[in-house]
C-alpha cells in the first residue's frame, strides 16, 4: 500500500549535503521516521497516530528525554479542509444582508458624529465581526428551547451598532431610534452606546463593554445553568452560551482568570468566540508575538477545546498546491505586527514581503495580480470556515470551546482598515463612503450615501424575507428580554420569630444571627429551594458549617472521595444537587454566580435568590465593577459583607479592617445599604427585600454588613420595622424622658452608644436618646428626592425629608458614631444643618483589639461622650473646665495624632 502524502518531510525540505555527513544522516533518519509516522495515520487513522506519539512520549520521559510542553498546533485552521461541511445557506443572499447591516452599522456612527461631533461610537470593531455574528444569527443562535428562553449572546459592547443596525433590518426598531444611537433622551427612543439592560430593558440582558466582565460572567452563567439543571429547577436543554470576546480584551485578567472553572466542570454548554483582529484600541494586540498562537496555547493548557479559525478558502487552494511546506513555515514565521503590514500595505506588499522571501512562494502566486492577493480572506471573513468552526463547538462534547478567528479591524473601511488609529475612527470620508458603497453594493444614491443614510429594503425583499426565515426557524428574535409575572410571595415577617426574638442574653453575633436566619429560610416550603448561598471560600469564617450540612455544596460530579470529616456532624458535603456555591477564592467568580442567579428570574424565568456573603472588605474595594455591571442588569439579590467595620474585626490590620464599603455601596443606585446593630433589623430588612424584589418585581439589591463582635441580641421593640427599612428609628430615650442631646449608632458602634448614653447621664448629668442608624445612605436618597421635588415645586407646601420627620421635636446636637468613616453620617450633613458632629474610621485600619481600636479610631463610648460635652460646650450649655477634667477621666488624649493620617 502506498502512503498518502500528509506534509514534506525533513529530506526533501533539506535534501542531504555531501560534505556535511552526519547532519544528512540526521535528516534521512527523521524523514524515515515520519514516512512511518505518516503510514500509520494514513493506514490506521489519527487516533492510532495520537496513540503511538503518546506512548513515544511517555518512554521518552522514562528515558530522561527533557521534552518541551508543547501546547501550540501549527499557524493554520485546526479544522481540515477534508472536514469541512458544505455551507448550508444561500451565500448570497447572506452576503447581501451582511452588506447591509455593515453599511447601516458605520452609517449610524457616521451619521450621528455629523450631526453631533464628539458624540463617538465605534464602527472598526463590529466591521471586523460581521462575519462571525452574522453566520451565528443566520445559522446557530437559538431563540428558543420549549417554553425556555434560548441561546445567551454575551457581545462585545462596542460592536453594538451592528447589533443595532441588525435588529434595524429585522423590524425591531423604526428608524427614528437607529437615529437617535447615543441621543437616548430626546423625545423619542434612542440607542445606548452599550448593551446596557438599565438603558434598554426590552432589548439587552448581559452588560458588557467593560472589559473582561463578559468573559468571566459567561463561564460562570454557564456554570450556573448546570447547576440549575442539576437541582432539577429548570429543564436540561442544549442551550448554549456565546461569548464574543476581543483579543484585546483578554489581556483582562478577568477574560482568562476562570478558564479552568469551565474545563473542570465540562461546560460544553459554552463557546467563547474571540475575534482575533490582532488589534487593541492604541495599537496591535501582540506586534512582536501571535495572539492566536498565545490564547492556543493558554486555552489547551486550561483543557478548552481550541478551534483556530486563521485562514480562509482562498488560503486552502495555496496550502495544497505548496509542496515545499515553506507557506506554513512562513506563516510561522511572521508576527502579529507583520501581518497588520501585510493588510495595511496592500497586495504587492504582501507578495514582496510575505511570499516573496521564498523563490517557490514567490512562484506560487506569480499568478494572482496584487489586488487578488490583497483579497485573499482570512478565516473569520469566510462564512464557510466559521460555520463549520461553529458546528464542531456545538456539537463539542465535555468541554467547553473556544474558537480563535483571524479578522481585520475595519473590514471594508478603506484607509482606516488595519491601521492603527482605526478603533477611534468615527467617520469615513466621502471617497471612503464611495468605496463602501460599491464594494457592498448598497443601493442609496451617492449624496446619500455621504450623509450616512440608513437603507433597509422593502419588507418583502429576498433579504428581509430570507433573514426573518432564519431567525423564524431558530425560534425567533434572539435580543430581547422579557420579564416574565411571578406567583412568588414573600414569607412574612412572622416566618423570622426566631431572628426577632432576641438572644435571650446569650452573646451572639450578627453573623451568627445572618446564618441562622439564612438555615431557616432554606427550609421554606416554597422559597427555600430558590436561595442560592454563595462564598468565596469563607464558609467557616461565617460559621456556615451547618448550611453545608443542611444543603451540601454544589458539585457537578457529586462527592468522589469520602470525607475525612464524615464521622462528624457538620462534615463537608458535597452533592450533585446542592444548594451552596462555595467558589473558592475568588470573589469575581463569586459575582458572576451571583449575576447569574441574580437575573435567573429573566434569563431562565425562574427566580432565584442568591446571598452572596463575602469578607467585606474585599467586597465593593475589590469587585465594584462587576457589581456596577449586575446593576445595569437589574440584578436582584443580597450581598452580605461579614466581618466588616474597621474597629470590629479585631486583629487583623490595615488589609482586612473595612471603613468605607459604605462608602463605596452608596455609590450604586439600585443598591439599597445597611449597616445592621441587631439580628431582628436583618430578619426585617431581608423580608422586606424578598417581597420587594422577587414578590413586586423591583430592580434592586442588598447590601448588608454583619459583623463578628459577640453581645446580646435584644428582641425587637414594637413599631421599629419602618424605621428600620427608611434607615433610622429610636432605639432608647434618654432615661429621664427629657434628651437634651442625640446620639446615633450604626452596627455594634450602636453598643458604644448606649453605653455613651449611660455615662454621660450617670456622670456628667447629660440626658440622650440614642437611634439605631441602619442606612445613612437609604436616608440620603430619600432626602435628595423630597428636596428635589421641594425644588421643583416652589408654589406648593414644602415637604420635610424622612430624617426630620423621624427625628422631630429631638432637640439638641446630634453625635453620630459609625465603624466607617465620617462621610457615611456626613451624608445627612444638609439637613441636620449644624447639629452634625460625626465620629468615624478614617485612616487605615491597624491589628489590634477592639478596645484599643475603637479608642484609637475614637469611636468608643469615651469618644462619643467627650464628643458631646465638647459640643455642649461650643453651644455654651455646658462648662469648658468641667469638660477638660471630664476628657482626663475618660483617658482622652487630645493632643495625639489624629487617626486619618495616623
Ligand atoms: C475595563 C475597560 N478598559 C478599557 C476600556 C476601553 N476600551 C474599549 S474598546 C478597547 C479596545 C478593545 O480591543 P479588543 O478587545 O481587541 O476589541 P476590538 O475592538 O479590537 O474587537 C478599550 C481599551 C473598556 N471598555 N473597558
Ligand atoms: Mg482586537
Amino acid at each position: 500500500m502506498t502512503t498518502t502524502k500528509i506534509a514534506p518531510t525533513p529530506a526533501e525540505l533539506e535534501p542531504a549535503q555531501p560534505e556535511q555527513p552526519a547532519q544528512a544522516d540526521q535528516v534521512e533518519e527523521t524523514s524515515e521516521w515520519i514516512e512511518a509516522f505518516d503510514q500509520v495515520v494514513v493506514e490506521e487513522g489519527p487516533m492510532a497516530g495520537a496513540q503511538l506519539l503518546g506512548t513515544l512520549t511517555r518512554r521518552a520521559r522514562q528515558a530522561g528525554v527533557d521534552l518541551p510542553i508543547q501546547l501550540n498546533t501549527p499557524y493554520v485552521n485546526t479544522i481540515r479542509v477534508e472536514e469541512e461541511e458544505p455551507y448550508p445557506g444561500d451565500r448570497l443572499i447572506e452576503r447581501r444582508i451582511k452588506s447591509l447591516v455593515r453599511w447601516n452599522a458605520m452609517a449610524m456612527v457616521h451619521r450621528q458624529n455629523k450631526k453631533d461631533p464628539g458624540i463617538g461610537g465605534h464602527i472598526s470593531t463590529y466591521s471586523s465581526l460581521a462575519t462571525l455574528i452574522e453566520v451565528g444569527f443566520n445559522h446557530f443562535f437559538r431563540a428558543r428551547y420549549g417554553d425556555d428562553p434560548g441561546d445567551f449572546l454575551y457581545l462585545q459592547g462596542h460592536a453594538a451598532p451592528g447589533i443595532y443596525a441588525r435588529a434595524f433590518l429585522a423590524g425591531m426598531f423604526p428608524q427614528e431610534q437607529l437615529d437617535n444611537f447615543r441621543h437616548e433622551l430626546r423625545d423619542t427612543p434612542g440607542l445606548s452606546s452599550y448593551p446596557h439592560p438599565w438603558l434598554m430593558p426590552s432589548f439587552w440582558r448581559f452588560p458588557t463593554v467593560s472589559m473582561g466582565l463578559g468573559p468571566l460572567n459567561s463561564i460562570y452563567q454557564a456554570r450556573f445553568m448546570r447547576y440549575l439543571e442539576n437541582r432539577g429547577l429548570i429543564a436540561k436543554t442544549d442551550r448554549k452560551i456565546w461569548a464574543f470576546v476581543g483579543d484585546g480584551e483578554t489581556d483582562e485578567p478577568e477574560t482568562l482568570g476562570s478558564l479552568t472553572l469551565a474545563s473542570r466542570e465540562k461546560l460544553d454548554n459554552l463557546i467563547f468566540v474571540i475575534n482575533c483582529n490582532l488589534q487593541r484600541l492604541d495599537g496591535p494586540v501582540r506586534g512582536n508575538g501571535k495572539i492566536i498562537q498565545e490564547l492556543e496555547a493558554a486555552f489547551r493548557g486550561a483543557g478548552w477545546n481550541v478551534i483556530k479559525v486563521i485562514w480562509g478558502c482562498d488560503w486552502d487552494e495555496l496550502l495544497a498546491r505548496d509542496t515545499t511546506g515553506l507557506l506554513v513555515k512562513r506563516m510561522e514565521e511572521c508576527v502579529d505586527g507583520d501581518y497588520q503590514s501585510f493588510k495595511v500595505r496592500g497586495g504587492s506588499y504582501l507578495r514582496e514581503k510575505f511570499f516573496g522571501k521564498y523563490p517557490q512562494l514567490r512562484e506560487l502566486v506569480a499568478d494572482k495580480s496584487d489586488e487578488e492577493l490583497a483579497r485573499l480572506r482570512l478565516g473569520g471573513h469566510d462564512p464557510q470556515k466559521v460555520y463549520n468552526a461553529y458546528k464542531c463547538a456545538v456539537e463539542h462534547r465535555g468541554a467547553p470551546t473556544v474558537i480563535l478567528a483571524k479578522t481585520i479591524k475595519g473590514y471594508g473601511l478603506g484607509s482606516a482598515e488595519a491601521r492603527n488609529a482605526t478603533h477611534q475612527e468615527k467617520k469615513l470620508s466621502d471617497k471612503d463612503l464611495a468605496l463602501f458603497r460599491t464594494r457592498f453594493d448598497i443601493p442609496i444614491p451617492e449624496q446619500a450615501a455621504h450623509d450616512g443614510a440608513p437603507y433597509r429594503p422593502p419588507e418583502d425583499s429576498l433579504e428581509i424575507r430570507y433573514l426573518n426565515q432564519c431567525r423564524k426557524e431558530l425560534g425567533g428574535y434572539i435580543l430581547q428580554r422579557t420579564v416574565p409575572k411571578f406567583n412568588l410571595k414573600a414569607p412574612e415577617l412572622d416566618y423570622f420569630a426566631e431572628s426577632l426574638a432576641g438572644s435571650k442574653g446569650r452573646a451572639v453575633s450578627t453573623t451568627m444571627g445572618y446564618v441562622s436566619m439564612l438555615r431557616g429560610l432554606l427550609k421554606h416550603p416554597e422559597i427555600g429551594k430558590l436561595i442560592v448561598p454563595i462564598v468565596p471560600d469563607e464558609g467557616r469564617t461565617f460559621g456556615m458549617e451547618s448550611i453545608i450540612r443542611q444543603v451540601g455544596i454544589y458539585a457537578s460530579q457529586g462527592q468522589l472521595y469520602e470525607p475525612h470529616d464524615q464521622e462528624m456532624l457538620l462534615y463537608y458535603r458535597e452533592a450533585k444537587d446542592g444548594q451552596i456555591l462555595e467558589e473558592g477564592i475568588t470573589e469575581a467568580g463569586s459575582m458572576g454566580s451571583f449575576t447569574a442567579a441574580g437575573c435567573a428570574y429573566y434569563n431562565y424565568r425562574q427566580p432565584m435568590i442568591p446571598f452572596f456573603t463575602f469578607y467585606s472588605m474585599f467586597g465593593f474595594q475589590r469587585v465594584g465593577d462587576l457589581i456596577w455591571a449586575f446593576a445595569d442588569a437589574r440584578g436582584r439579590g443580597f450581598l452580605f459583607g461579614g466581618t466588616a467595620g474597621r474597629t470590629t474585626l479585631a486583629g487583623e490590620g490595615l488589609q482586612h479592617l473595612d471603613g468605607h464599603s459604605h462608602v463605596l455601596a452608596s455609590v450604586v443606585p439600585t443598591c439599597a445599604t445597611y449597616d445592621c446593630a441587631y439580628v431582628y433589623e436583618i430578619a426585617v430588612i431581608v423580608q422586606d427585600g424578598i417581597r420587594r424584589m422577587f414578590q413586586n418585581g423591583e430592580d434592586r439589591f442588598y447590601y448588608v454588613t454583619v459583623y463578628n463582635e459577640d453581645y446580646p441580641m435584644p428582641e425587637m421593640p414594637e413599631g421599629v420595622a419602618e424605621g428600620i427599612l427608611r434607615g433610622i428609628y429610636k432605639f432608647a430615650a434618654a432615661p429621664s424622658g427629657k434628651a437634651t442631646i442625640q446620639l446615633f449608632g450604626s452596627g455594634p458602634i450602636l453598643n458604644e452608644a448606649i453605653r455613651a448614653q449611660q455615662i454621660l447621664a450617670e456622670k456628667y448629668k447629660v440626658q440622650a436618646d440614642v437611634w439605631s442608624v441602619t442606612s445613612y445612605n437609604q436616608l440620603r436618597r430619600q432626602a435628595l428626592e423630597t428636596e428635589r421635588w421641594n425644588r421643583l415645586h416652589p408654589a406648593e407646601k414644602e415637604k420635610r425629608p424622612y430624617i426630620l420627620e423621624a427625628l422631630d421635636k429631638a432637640p439638641g446636637p446630634i453625635i453620630a458614631a459609625t465603624d466607617y468613616m465620617k462621610i457615611v453620617p456626613d451624608q445627612l450633613a444638609p439637613w441636620l444643618a449644624g447639629r452634625l458632629v460625626t465620629l468615624g474610621t478614617d485612616g487605615f485600619g491597624r491589628s489590634d483589639n477592639r478596645q484599643h481600636l475603637r479608642r484609637h479610631f475614637e469611636v468608643n463610648a469615651e469618644s462619643i461622650v467627650a464628643a458631646a460635652l465638647s459640643r455642649l460646650v461650643r453651644d455654651g450649655q455646658f462648662d469648658a473646665r468641667k469638660a477638660q477634667k471630664a476628657f482626663q477621666e475618660l483617658g482622652i488624649d487630645t493632643e495625639r495624632i489624629d487617626p486619618a493620617r495616623a
